[in-house]
């Protein structure tokens, strides 16, 4: 089916509340005949919508899938560009790797890769990322950014501030930033984010920004090793959280966030950043791949770096495990 048209047959379902819809109205309405509506229909049932058809009355929707679906995520999507060209599968190795092919083809900015299961989602330094079926968010978003390689890490501290908001805005839920890639709900990593880009000597190509959000997850269902450093939304709001209405509500924050920095700079990001970050200004041992620094964080600089005074002196941290504290 036409995904415009599933949108289309969507919206108009979700217009009619608990009404029904006559068969005719629908196939004026989307411009088709009365026996495409019907196969139209068959299709929505079969990504587990629930239809009700009434002889005489027509249809009405009875319940819109738990399972998360391209049609799911599409409606209600208010951007013009994050997400708009969406690749949505149930299982996938990782929406990272396909990403990154797709940008390889000329992909458009704000094409967005989704997935319900990774096989192989991964995490900085090839790292597993725990991607079960059913109950997370595993996304990646192709940008095209105009800038210089340096400034990369900048994507990094916007993707968090747009993942941030909103999941204030979608589930009501509030988050912290730990620089660069984490963010927390009581101090247990509820998403991860990997930035990573192609280049052409020293312009971005493309940068694409993957996103893993832990939803609908309960203690159980980590695997041990993450049991005490994990949770997710649901466990913060104490009920099922709606997976598609946080991707859209993180896009069209994305959305903002990115025309801000865009018209802006990168002064408004850095702004927001601060004010949902934890540990600037006290103690922290950051990790690095050229050793371990403990030192008092000063802030981030106009680059998105970590500024550290240490005893030896300010250092610069590119990138870096931190343990807060
Ligand atoms: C990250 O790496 O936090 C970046 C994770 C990015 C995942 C997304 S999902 C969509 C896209 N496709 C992919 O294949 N990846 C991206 P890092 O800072 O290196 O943290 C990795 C560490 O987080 C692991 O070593 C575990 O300790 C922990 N971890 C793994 N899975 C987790 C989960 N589901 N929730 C919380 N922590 C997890």
């Amino acid at each position: 089916m036409r995904s415009t048209l599933r949108k289309d047959l969507i919206e108009l379902f979700s217009q009619a509340g608990r009404e029904f819809i006559s068969g005719q109205k629908i196939s004026d309405a989307l411009g088709c005949s009365r026996t495409a509506v019907w196969k139209h229909i068959e299709e929505l049932r079969k990504e587990g919508y629930e239809v009700e058809a009434v002889r005489r009355k027509g249809y009405r929707l009875v319940k819109k899938p738990g399972k998360l679906s391209e049609s799911e995520i599409r409606f209600g999507l208010k951007t013009e560009m994050m997400g708009q060209n969406l690749i949505y599968h149930d299982v996938i190795s990782s929406t990272q790797k396909t990403a990154h092919e797709l940008a390889n083809d000329n992909a458009p900015e704000g094409t967005l890769v989704v997935a319900d299961k990774q096989t192989a989602g991964r995490g900085r330094m090839s790292r597993v990322w725990h991607s079960q079926e059913g109950n997370g968010i595993w996304m990646s978003l192709i940008l095209r950014p105009d800038i210089p390689l340096q400034k990369t890490p900048q994507l990094t501290l916007l993707a968090a501030v747009a993942v941030v908001q909103g999941i204030e805005e979608s589930a009501g839920i509030q988050t912290d930033i730990k620089w660069p890639n984490d963010i927390l709900i009581n101090g247990k990593k509820t998403v991860g984010i990997l930035t990573e880009m192609q280049a052409e000597e020293d312009r971005v190509r493309s940068i694409i920004i993957g996103i893993g959000i832990n939803v609908n997850q309960q203690p159980d269902d980590f695997p041990d090793e993450l049991k005490n450093i994990a949770t997710s939304l649901s466990q913060a709001a104490g009920e099922k959280i709606d997976r598609a209405g946080v991707i859209q509500h993180i896009l069209l924050c994305f959305e903002k966030r990115y025309r801000d920095y865009m018209t802006h700079g990168f002064t408004p990001i850095k702004l927001l950043w601060e004010s949902y970050a934890l540990g600037i200004g006290t103690n922290m041992r950051a990790r690095t791949l050229n050793g371990t620094f403990y030192g008092k964080a000063l802030g981030i600089d106009d680059e998105g770096v970590l500024l550290l005074e240490t005893k030896e002196g300010m250092k610069k941290i590119y990138s870096a495990d931190i343990e807060l504290g």
